[in-house]
């Protein structure tokens, strides 16, 4: 694959409502698509990076520059064997995974599409249904997510998720799960707890939880492998692990017992993969989390989720749950049993809707093999 040009979009969208978690509320979304051409075939990815540095510390701002400055620079222009050749160009550029996310699963699309392959089948994917669960945001009080949670439940949902924070946790649960005796529920706090909390995170024993996502620091593994000695839920860790070393040190110190794969976070398709099938021979499940993408991120967490260590079902939920009108064609829908189909055409899959993306572009930068070194 010759590079022979990148374009760099900000897209803005906004949530159809704002979605709070332990570390603040969105609605407005400013969001970086990247696309790809090589040999006359054109490819999407998107920067999951959030709109400040709470989450991880990346954010729209900080990936601009990046890419900007360093990354589309030295990637224009090459010549690639395949996409899974792109980590190796960016050794010299430490972090900023989401970033790196975005371009590199942009070129997975153009050499699926380039082959005529569906990208899941590149990657590796073997199922053609994947299991979705959604992730609902912290309520004004527990009644009305209870309302919520019957609502998701209705819709076919297979997993729900709740966001907790300190004094908006087990009492949430407690509603929940009274109301819903036997659903498959978890918990994500998003690092609001320290290991002072243990006594009061135990509480959250009681109610039969799929998983605890994340409670302590974003990159404290050491102190998880003290609260799962602890507790007897299931930690699962999403903040600290950024490749597969850090889920094999996690694994080995027994921080968690499940681990959350975002592609952003790993910085894309082929560190994903290896980490699923490290996770896989040492029988730790893994499952796709989100990052509240538009419709070009939420394509590529399908392709992956069809990898077979994804044994639970994934933070992957409709386009409509999300956005009035979504960037792809089709949206993203999901069956009355939970799942997604995935397609069998070439790519992602789904067509990016252009003029949309336009009418939303707020900025753009754009790079040329024929002005760049090779
Ligand atoms: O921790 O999984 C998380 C959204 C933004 C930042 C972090 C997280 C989330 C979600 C939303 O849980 C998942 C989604 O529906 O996209
Ligand atoms: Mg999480």
């Amino acid at each position: 694959m010759k590079i022979e040009s990148i374009v760099l979009r900000e897209i803005h969208m906004q949530l159809k409502s704002p979605f709070e978690t332990s570390f603040g509320t969105v609605q407005d979304r400013r969001i970086l698509l990247a696309e790809v051409i090589a040999d006359g075939v054109s490819g999407w990815g998107e920067v999951t990076a959030g709109e400040t540095p709470a989450y991880n510390s990346e954010t729209t701002d900080t990936a601009w520059h990046v890419i900007s400055d360093f990354m589309a620079p030295r990637l224009v222009g090459k010549t690639l064997a395949r996409a899974s050749d792109f980590p190796a160009l960016m050794t010299q550029i430490r972090g900023h995974e989401m970033a790196k996310s975005g371009l590199e699963n942009a070129l997975w699309d153009v050499e699926a599409r380039s082959k005529g392959v569906p990208l899941y089948k590149l990657l590796g994917g073997t199922l053609e249904e994947i299991a979705c669960g959604v992730s609902l945001g912290i309520r004004e009080n527990p009644q009305s997510l209870v309302k919520r949670v019957e609502q998701e439940l209705r819709s076919g949902y297979q997993r729900i998720k709740l966001k907790i924070k300190p004094g908006k946790d087990v009492e949430y649960v407690a509603a929940v799960r009274k109301e819903f005796p036997s659903i498959r529920l978890s918990v994500d706090a998003n690092s609001a707890y320290s290991l002072e909390d243990t006594a009061h995170l135990k509480k959250l024993d009681q109610f039969n939880l799929l998983m605890m996502e994340q409670p302590l620091s974003w990159d404290d593994i050491h102190g998880h492998s003290k609260l799962q000695a602890q507790i007897q839920t299931a930690i699962c860790l999403d903040e600290c692990i950024h490749n597969t070393r850090h889920a094999l040190t996690a694994i080995e110190l027994k921080a968690c017992r499940i681990i959350n794969i975002k592609l952003g976070r790993v910085s894309g398709h082929a560190e994903a993969r290896t980490m699923q099938e490290a996770c896989r021979q040492q029988n730790i499940p893994v499952w796709c989390g989100g990052m509240l993408e538009s419709g070009v991120g939420r394509t590529h967490n399908i392709a992956m989720s069809t990898l077979p260590g994804f044994s639970l079902p994934g933070d992957v939920s409709a386009s409509r749950r999300y956005w009035n009108e979504d960037i792809i064609e089709p949206e993203v829908e999901v069956t009355p049993h939970g799942t997604i189909r995935v397609p069998n055409t070439p790519g992602l899959g789904y067509q990016v809707r252009r003029d949309l993306v336009e009418k939303l572009t707020v900025r753009r930068n754009a790079w040329s093999a024929r002005h760049a070194a090779s």
